[in-house]
């Protein structure tokens, strides 16, 4: 690991990813051994991974799948679903699966194609539905927190991608743990956001992990797969980059360098009175205002009436 300036063998390499991620969970305060907790599993190394680790070091944690209804020639969902259920039953994990086509009536295509909202890219639309799905199942199951598998290289890329556009809002919530900061929001945190992507697959790999290989077929030629390959340069070049990077934009966070702007401030709080989850405006939140007939969504009719 030329970035740490390290060379273990497979034994150390297999005790020191762990001990990074637990000192990870310390220094940002991210949960403690009785916290009940709740994993996002896709059925990739990342997730499976962390699952892993955290068993490891003796977390009690309980995987959600959640069941995206995606093929793309490739069986997409239903092969994700069955490594997260290997994993699960093999080390006798409790695994829960929310399967969006049977909760909600349809996939996450024919949720983007009928509300417009991304008919070859479904993507914005995919995080909407994962976002509220893992708050409810989380805060309707009394989970402390909801722990995702993102990696350093995740989020170098997600800090790369909102710097370059300088999105304020999101350089601002941009952080290891995410905080439950109004009710009913369950509280969120990224233990191997010092992790590298490469030693997660090493660790999957020496650790004997099955997971699924193919990206979703919506990855191909994403913005955050440009920006990964434009670090990747930076960090062949220059290893540590990635790490840097990240830890100093954290650090400029802490000193005070980004802050919320009076209106995010004075953000109200309110609660949809559909699902009953937190939205920052009145009525129902983003998610129930997708799920309802087209016609009946004011910004679409409008827009009908204009052409
Ligand atoms: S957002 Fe897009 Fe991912 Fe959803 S549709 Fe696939 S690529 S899975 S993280
Ligand atoms: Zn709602």
């Amino acid at each position: 690991m030329r970035q740490h300036k390290l060379a273990l063998c497979k034994d150390h390499f297999l005790d020191w990813v762990p001990e990074q991620v637990e000192h990870t969970i310390r220094r940002y305060h991210m949960f403690t051994h009785p916290d009940k907790l709740l994993l996002a599993v896709s059925g990739g190394k990342d997730s499976l991974s962390l699952w892993d680790i955290l068993y490891r070091l003796g977390y009690v944690v309980d995987g959600l799948y959640i069941g995206l209804g995606i093929d793309g020639g490739v069986r997409y969902s239903d092969a994700s679903l069955e490594y997260a259920q290997l994993f699960a039953q093999d080390r006798n994990l409790n695994l829960h699966v929310v399967d969006i086509v049977a909760e909600y009536g349809e996939s996450i295509i024919e949720l983007a194609i009928r509300t417009h909202r991304g008919r070859y890219k479904p993507c914005s639309v995919c995080g909407l539905t994962k976002r509220h799905v893992m708050n409810r199942f989380a805060r309707q199951n009394k989970y402390y927190a909801i722990l995702t598998g993102h990696n350093l290289d995740d989020e170098a890329a997600i800090l790369f991608g909102n710097t370059i556009s300088w999105v304020g809002s999101y350089l601002l919530h941009q952080a290891p743990v995410l905080e439950a900061n109004r009710p009913g929001l369950i509280r969120k945190a990224k233990p191997l956001c010092r992790i590298y992507e490469r030693e997660m697959a090493a660790y999957a790999l020496l650790r004997g992990i099955t997971y699924i290989q193919d990206e979703c077929p919506y990855a191909t030629g994403s913005t955050s797969l440009y920006h990964k390959a434009i670090l990747n340069k930076l960090e062949s070049d220059r290893p540590g980059t990635k790490l840097s990077f990240y830890l100093s934009f954290l650090q400029a966070k802490r000193n005070g360098l980004f802050s919320p702007s009076v209106d995010q401030k004075v953000e109200s709080i309110h609660t949809c009175p559909e699902c009953g989850q937190p939205t920052s405006a009145p009525g129902r939140c983003a998610f129930c205002r997708m799920l309802v007939p087209v016609e009946e969504i004011p910004e679409f009719s409008q827009s009908k009436g204009a052409s």
